[in-house]
């Protein structure tokens, strides 16, 4: 076995943005641009040398391959254990709870999330560090400076190593284990969950539920746990084949892309729960019969019911919630006398509280909800946290959120995505918006009164690390809301994403349709950021 020091360039365009690097597949499988990012992870994670590493990913086109060469490359840079996930997949949430669990040095998780994925479609990686999160953004710039000087990176001659039988071998003096992580994951949702109490609610005949794994990485896991452990009738789980290219679908857990599962939730023969995941298994969608629930109610529904789920009942510390998602939570936190953090959007952002122990939950508008049992949302735990809480309560996924309503006012929430736009053309949107927001307080547009417009930066109250220019909020007197950002995550062009939020106390006034509700927002959104000028769009590719 030779190890080779393989000359190589620099790529200019290896930073991180809002999880890990996300490009086109095509352009990993540039010669040496997928070794050059792993070789900059292990120059800077310097204890992963002697050390143990997780590794993994959602399944999607050239996992595989990639994971053959990180191996190899892990062998020559000296890393003692890889724990590697059965087949290459690891979801996400499963990924944080093996570093945990084992202790390692850090993981390696490949997954373009909710992107497509296939031959012409997207790939990605991120590190995460010993706590089991995403790394921070000083953790992202060190290895991005990395990727800006390397000339060379270490690789291993070894043939592909057997991904399919659960098992130990050896690259040279590297021990790689492949490890089924559902007994992991399964184990750790059974302390948190009353699973006889999910069982007896499926036992009970008067409940059914569809969960859509969007032929993701879920699919092992959902079956596992929700048919096989929690009794629900075979076939809840659809779509539960993990593909490589999601069965050219958009694996995102959203109204648009998860119609099979809407369709069954609805009518007098929809489904009582209905939920689905993304590719990497970390987002979640909860539906009702005919009912939707928005993440942001979602992570208020779960923050006002924590004491009644098995995990919670001893209490919950505080809550965050990144600053587009809507301000539900926080009007449950003030009840509750809990503190509220507002963070960026990024689930790095979560770790350090999570870490200080000043929250135990969190969540994001799209589509993220978790807790301090790992430091990446997780989209079977939120699952599990609603099946738990209607076995509990006993109630349909619609009278709860009613009843939540009822108590703390209902946050009407949409966001517009203007995907694939100009970059050039997006940077300057949000420019010349940032150049009107101190004209904007105070002012009246269309009868909404502006209470205050800024650009969002935000000071890690344990590290003090500041966070700027994290997107332009516009709030209003009355409790609504509009944010405009630029996605972290695309991998083509820019996408404009445009949050928008209204508050309504009065319970008579709660059954309005959202877009009706939004419709005064939408506009005043469209005429601000000068959305069709300055994009040629003018309608968003996706709203949710
Ligand atoms: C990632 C991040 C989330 C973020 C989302 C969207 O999720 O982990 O924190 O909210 O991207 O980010 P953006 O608005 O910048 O596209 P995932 O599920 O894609 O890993």
């Amino acid at each position: 076995m030779n190890n080779n020091n393989v000359a190589s360039q620099p790529f200019d365009d290896q930073r991180p943005g809002t999880s890990g690097l996300r490009k086109k597949v095509k352009v990993f499988q540039t010669p040496h641009y997928l070794e050059n990012f792993v070789q900059a992870i292990f120059d800077t994670q310097t204890d992963l040398s002697g050390g143990s590493l997780v590794l993994g990913g959602d399944g999607r086109f050239y996992n595989r391959e990639a994971i053959q060469i990180i191996l190899r490359m892990a062998a020559a840079n000296g890393v003692a254990k890889v724990i590697v996930g059965l087949g290459g997949l690891l979801s996400t949430p499963a990924a944080s709870c093996l570093i945990r669990k084992y202790k390692t040095d850090g993981g390696i998780i490949l997954s373009a999330s909710h992107n497509p994925g296939g031959p012409d479609e997207d790939f990605g990686i991120k590190f995460n560090t010993p706590n089991g999160g995403p790394a921070p953004e000083s953790v992202t710039e060190a290895i991005f400076s990395r990727t800006k000087q390397i000339d060379a990176y270490r690789i291993t001659d070894h043939d592909d190593v057997d991904l399919d039988q659960v098992g130990e071998m050896r690259i040279g003096e590297t021990l790689i284990q492949i490890v089924d992580s559902v007994i992991d994951y399964t184990e750790l949702m059974a302390d948190l969950f009353d699973f006889e109490r999910i069982h007896q609610l499926f036992n009970s005949g008067a409940f059914t539920m569809c969960f859509d794994a969007m032929h993701a990485v879920t699919g092992p896991y959902a079956k596992h746990i929700f048919e096989e452990r929690l009794g629900a009738e075979p076939g809840t789980v659809i779509n539960s084949t993990p593909k490589v290219d999601f069965g050219g679908g958009h694996p995102d857990p959203n109204l648009v892309h998860a119609h099979e599962l809407v369709t069954n939730t609805q009518g007098h023969n929809g489904v009582d729960f209905g939920a689905a995941s993304d590719g990497d298994g970390d987002r979640n969608m909860i539906l009702g019969r005919d009912f939707f629930v928005t993440p942001s109610d979602s992570l208020a529904v779960i923050t006002a019911n924590a004491h009644l789920v098995k995990g919670y009942t001893s209490g919950i510390s505080g809550v965050a919630r990144s600053m587009p998602t809507s301000q539900a939570a926080d009007r449950v936190a003030e009840k509750l006398g809990l503190e509220c953090y507002e963070t960026p959007t990024g689930w790095k952002f979560f770790g350090n509280l999570l870490d200080a122990g000043k929250i135990t939950l969190c969540g994001e508008e799209s589509f993220g909800t978790g807790s301090n049992h790992i430091r990446e949302k997780d989209g079977m735990w939120a699952v599990l946290f609603w099946l738990n809480l209607l076995a509990v309560r006993q109630q349909s996924v619609e009278s709860i959120v009613r009843e939540h309503w009822k108590s703390y006012g209902r946050n009407y929430y949409t966001r517009y995505d203007y995907e694939a736009i100009d970059k050039a053309a997006a940077e300057a949107l949000m420019q010349s918006l940032g150049d009107k927001l101190d004209s904007l307080v105070d002012s009246d547009i269309d009868g909404y009164q502006v209470a205050y417009a800024d650009n969002f930066s935000y000071t890690d109250p344990v590290d003090s690390s500041i966070s700027s220019n994290q997107g332009i909020r516009i709030g209003f007197t009355d409790g609504s809301r509009i944010v405009f950002r630029l996605s972290g995550t695309g991998t083509q062009g820019a996408t404009l994403r445009v949050y928008l939020e209204a508050y309504e106390p009065d319970p008579q006034k709660q059954t309005s349709p959202t877009e009706e509700v939004m419709k005064p927002l939408v506009t005043i959104a469209q005429n601000l950021a000068e959305i069709a000028q300055r994009t040629g769009r003018t309608e968003p590719t996706v709203i949710t």
